[in-house]
């Protein structure tokens, strides 16, 4: 018995510490050298293309409505869902140059394109949780038509560690033809199970090189994300700065030939001179543009040259000598607006930061701030802000699709440096703090007795642990985890803690829960009981409540549901006092009457009468253990046995 306890809680302790190893440690995901292709037969297209232009000459979509109409009849081709905007560029081999990147395979327009020379040609994204796949659809780039750039022989791996790669599906050139921007759909057999990173994969290419600008998977969502990808290594270019925008600011009513005149017409100073570094970070202060285009012309004080992008969002981060703040804003528009109308900025931002993390909005309009016109200047002025040391411009759409904007001029005067305040997050960051929060003190040991089932490695046993990196998350209702203490106790408050992703997925909190306690683990009686009223939709964060309790020596969490048909929460823990065992005949046969000290609780043996001996584990022990325990510890312990 011992034994095997001793092997389960060793085995169950590893079990927890891998996922933490996990969240510790952002994986860094190498492209392998070379991949073996499956010996699939190739895959068949549904027997025609889908092109986003009628005039299949174009090297530019028709509109962006004709665009995702492509998109939805190639899906419709094959009767399978198309999974868009679950993509993160994790990394690829090099495209010809860096607006025709990897990245561009995954962002949703065919006017962006991944081709380049460098063999074999490789692209890793990370999906937003796990999908099982059943199709695929892939695009021709803008010039395919003129260049033999497909690829003569393909495939797509499935992953779900980055190391170990599933193949999907394999194809040939026969999958496309030498069009434009044109959509083609294949399906195939549903892969047995979900996968979070897929790879295209081709050591090949076409005759004049590779490209295609589109790969869409299709399929269903199958289960949550659970790995922590290091996107900072991959991503090589500026990361989204994420903000709300206010009222958009209109401009002062007149339109400006020179920037002396725009500046004089809201009695505006540049500091622009006093910019020291056009894009902080080098490549991380920018998302690129075309050729000769790149973010660096916004603040050159010449309206002939321009920034000019197709990706999402454009962003531009300058450094100054020092802080300023700002009480005007100067923009120009570019060569060839009045050509190509809808290339102005259309949701746009002047942020200011003085660490890179925290940022304000300053100023923000939309592309009424201009008109479709050629080299024109636009002014508008408000009331001076702090002083910051770094300033960014971004954009986040155009209604083109393609942005384009001549220059940036930054109105103001040297000022204090403002403090860009982090916003605050509800509840608590640690147990420790959610229990000091009510004035309690925290049961630490806690032994899994039982529970309603949870999803893959998602169980109840998770509510225990002491990790908010540990959850329980199950669609399967109602909810029940049962775990016995370290000791008697009367209870008198309670903390529970939400999980990975509570606030990118609204709905998993509990509905209506019970917290119960027990003297003999079978009879109950509720000590607490809320809504999701008693967290809030963040993640990884604590909230504390009341509960009333006699002497309990075990503890029961119950729900109804969740309102998004999915439920999850991280962590349970009791405060209490400690006290003597009820003197009653059951309660004798409990070996719980001497309690070890909690600093040297390692296990609690599960009592003698349950069978399942299984999860046998305390709270506060992980982080002591996981100090300690190594892979050839857990070796030699084992052999001892
Ligand atoms: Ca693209
Ligand atoms: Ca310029
Ligand atoms: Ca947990």
């Amino acid at each position: 018995m011992k034994k095997f306890l001793a092997f389960a809680l060793t085995a169950l302790l590893l079990a927890a510490l891998i996922p933490n190893a996990v969240f510790a440690d952002a994986l860094k995901i190498e492209k392998p050298e070379e991949m073996e292709y499956p010996t699939f037969n190739p895959l068949e297209n549904s027997g025609e293309g889908f092109p986003t232009n009628s005039d299949p000459t174009k090297t530019e979509p028709e509109s962006p409505e004709v665009e995702a109409a492509a998109l939805k009849s190639a899906a419709e081709s094959i009767g399978k869902n198309a999974l868009t905007g679950v993509y993160s560029f994790v990394d690829a081999s090099a495209g010809y140059n860096e607006q025709e990147g990897g990245a561009s395979l995954w962002d949703g327009a065919v006017r962006t394109k991944w081709a380049g020379n460098e063999m074999p040609f490789i692209n890793i994204a990370q999906l937003d949780g796990k999908y099982a796949f059943d199709g695929i659809i892939m695009a021709t780039a803008n010039d395919t038509a003129s260049y033999d750039r497909n690829p003569m022989e393909w495939a797509v791996y499935g992953s779900n560690d980055g190391t170990t790669w599933d193949p999907i599906c394999y194809g040939d050139d026969s999958f496309f033809e030498l069009t434009n921007l044109t959509y083609y759909a294949g399906a195939f057999d549903a892969t047995e199970k979900g996968y979070e990173l897929v790879m295209f994969y081709s050591d090949i290419g076409g005759v004049s090189g590779f490209q295609i600008s589109e790969l869409v998977m299709c399929g269903e969502r199958v289960g949550d994300s659970e790995l922590d990808v290091n996107m900072d290594e991959a991503n090589k270019w500026a990361d989204l700065i994420e903000f709300t925008p206010g009222d958009p600011i209109a401009n002062n009513g007149a339109s400006y030939e020179d920037e002396e005149s725009a500046l004089k017409s809201i009695n505006g100073t540049s500091i622009n001179g006093s910019i020291t570094n056009f894009s902080v970070g080098d490549d991380k202060g920018k998302t690129p543009g075309f050729a000769g285009e790149e973010a660096e012309k916004l603040w050159d004080g010449d309206n002939t040259t321009k920034y000019c992008s197709t990706y999402v969002p454009e962003t531009s981060i300058i450094e100054m000598d020092d802080t300023y703040g700002l009480n005007g804003i100067v923009m120009s528009t570019a060569n060839d607006n009045s050509s190509n109308p809808g290339r102005n900025p259309s949701n746009w931002a002047i942020l200011g930061s003085n660490d890179l993390e925290n940022w304000a909005v300053l100023v923000n309009g939309n592309d009424s701030f201009f008109e479709d016109v050629d080299y024109t200047y636009y002014a508008a002025s408000f009331d001076m802000t702090g002083g910051y040391k770094y300033f960014a411009f971004e954009n986040m759409s155009t209604q083109s699709g393609t942005f384009q904007l001549a220059e940036v001029v930054l109105c103001g005067a040297k000022a204090e440096a403002a403090v860009v305040e982090a916003p605050a997050l509800p509840g608590f960051e640690t147990a420790d703090e959610a229990v000091a929060s009510i004035g309690k003190t925290a049961i630490t040991g806690y032994t899994f007795v039982e529970g309603s089932n949870g999803n893959g490695g998602e169980g109840p046993e998770n509510l225990w642990d002491g990790d908010t990196a540990t959850k329980f998350c199950t669609g399967e209702f109602p909810i029940s985890s049962v775990a016995q203490l370290d000791g008697w106790y009367k209870v008198d408050g309670i903390v529970m803690a939400t999980a990975n992703d509570n606030a990118e997925y609204n709905g998993r909190l509990p509905s209506a829960w019970t917290v119960s306690g027990s003297a003999d683990g079978e009879n109950w009686t509720v000590i607490a009981s809320g809504d999701e009223s008693f967290f809030e939709e963040a993640n990884f964060r604590y909230f504390a409540g009341d509960a009333s309790s006699d002497a309990i020596n075990y503890v029961k969490f119950e729900s109804e549901g969740a309102s998004s048909g999915c439920f999850q929460i991280s962590e349970l823990v009791l405060t209490g006092t400690k006290t003597d065992a009820p003197v009653v005949e059951k309660a004798a046969e409990e070996p719980a009457a001497e309690e070890p000290a909690v600093e040297d609780v390692v296990v609690t043996e599960a009592p003698a009468e349950d069978e399942k001996s299984a999860n046998t584990f305390d709270f506060g022990v992980i982080a002591a253990v996981s100090a300690v325990i190594s892979l050839a510890g857990f070796a030699a312990s084992k052999k001892q046995h």
